[in-house]
């Protein structure tokens, strides 16, 4: 009997700082459950971080600490390739040979470019600019499926299916053409101190970013501190942005519903309703951060991962970059 293969899910996320709650209700979370499902693809985006400036011995404890805390949020490397970007050359080759199958028009119409040349208009640097052909590549290569990935990188998945289009026209059968797969149960969390912003790892207000690491009197402080309104009343509603975000967190992390938390709220305060999600968000991040502090203490076990899945990544990546340089002319 033919059984049915699984369908390959990919994505990365940058280790531009500590992950966030935000990155773990939003996206991580939801790594860890298409598991067993898919055949899961997932790595840090090394090479897409320096389109920033970092400080680099920030920046090697921030991918050694975002990769043992993924593998603490549940990513089981026995089952799911994890590795990291930089580590697998094929990524910067294909990113270079589909740049040369981009526009400039195309990329100028990237509003994350137009975000961060506004956020940072020391350093607009080409690579900013061209970030969507690596990660064109980072998906292509793979041939995956399906990508996770949150309502700020649709438009950057549209423009992988865009190029991969045009070079598939150009060279038949080359790339499969991937979707956006935006999970059933996917939570946006909002900073605490401006809830209308989302949570951000690089967001300079440090009280409205949760990190996953942060000790547990540092998450109930953040969140005693969380910006609310006037009304006073724990209920989902229009211009509750503060309300509405605990509320939508805290379902996130007991499963309740927005009615069933109303109802066990109803007559209480928002003092006792913070202190509630601050206790509810430090029970669900109690396991990871102890299963994070044994894997990062365990340096060899750590790199025999990453080491073991580059590899892999090197293989799998290797054929794709190997079909499309032969289909564009590149001597054997
Ligand atoms: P940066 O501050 O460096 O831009 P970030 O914290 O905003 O980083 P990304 O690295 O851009 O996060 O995103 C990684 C993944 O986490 C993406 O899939 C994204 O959709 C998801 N994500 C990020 N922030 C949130 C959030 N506040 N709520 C839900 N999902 C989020
Ligand atoms: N740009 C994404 C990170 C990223 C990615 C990818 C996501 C890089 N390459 C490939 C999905 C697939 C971000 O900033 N969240």
């Amino acid at each position: 009997m033919e059984t049915e293969k699984k369908k390959t899910a990919l994505s990365l996320i940058q280790p531009s700082g500590t992950i966030t709650l935000g990155n773990y209700l939003g996206a991580i979370r939801n790594w860890v459950a298409m598991q067993e499902e898919f055949n899961c693809i997932f790595a840090l985006a090394d090479l897409h971080t320096i389109t920033v400036r970092q400080e680099p011995a920030q920046m090697r404890k921030n991918i050694l600490d975002a990769y043992a805390s993924i593998m603490a949020c549940g990513i089981d490397v026995e089952k799911t390739l994890f590795f990291i970007q930089s580590h697998v050359t094929t990524h910067a080759q294909m990113a270079w040979i589909l740049n040369c199958y981009t526009q400039f028009g195309e990329l100028s119409r990237m509003t994350q470019f137009k975000d961060k040349s506004q956020k940072h208009a020391d350093n607009i640097n080409a690579g900013l600019f061209t970030y969507p052909a690596l990660m064109a590549a980072d998906i292509l290569l793979y041939q995956a499926d399906l990508v996770p990935v949150g309502a700020d990188q649709v438009q950057h998945l549209e423009l992988t299916r865009d190029i991969a289009t045009r070079f598939n026209g150009l060279y038949p059968n080359v790339f499969k053409i991937p979707e956006a797969y935006v999970p059933k149960t996917g939570a946006r969390v909002m900073s605490l101190q401006d809830p209308t912003r989302k949570m951000s790892k690089s967001d300079e207000n440090v009280n409205g970013c949760v990190h996953l690491l942060d000790p547990p009197e540092v998450i109930m402080k953040k969140f005693k501190r969380a910006v609310t309104d006037s009304e006073a009343v724990v209920r989902y509603g229009e211009g509750k942005d503060g309300i509405n975000n605990l509320i939508d967190i805290y379902g996130a992390v007991t499963g309740l519903t927005r009615e069933q938390i109303e109802k066990d709220f109803d007559g209480k305060g928002y003092g006792d309703f913070k202190t509630a999600v601050g206790e509810a968000v430090v029970e669900a991040l109690r396991p990871i951060k102890e299963e994070y502090e044994k894997l990062r203490a365990d340096k060899a076990y750590l790199e025999s991962c990453y080491r073991k899945a580059d590899e892999i990544a090197q293989r799998i990546s290797q054929r794709t970059l190997s079909k499309a340089m032969k289909k564009i002319g590149f001597v054997q």
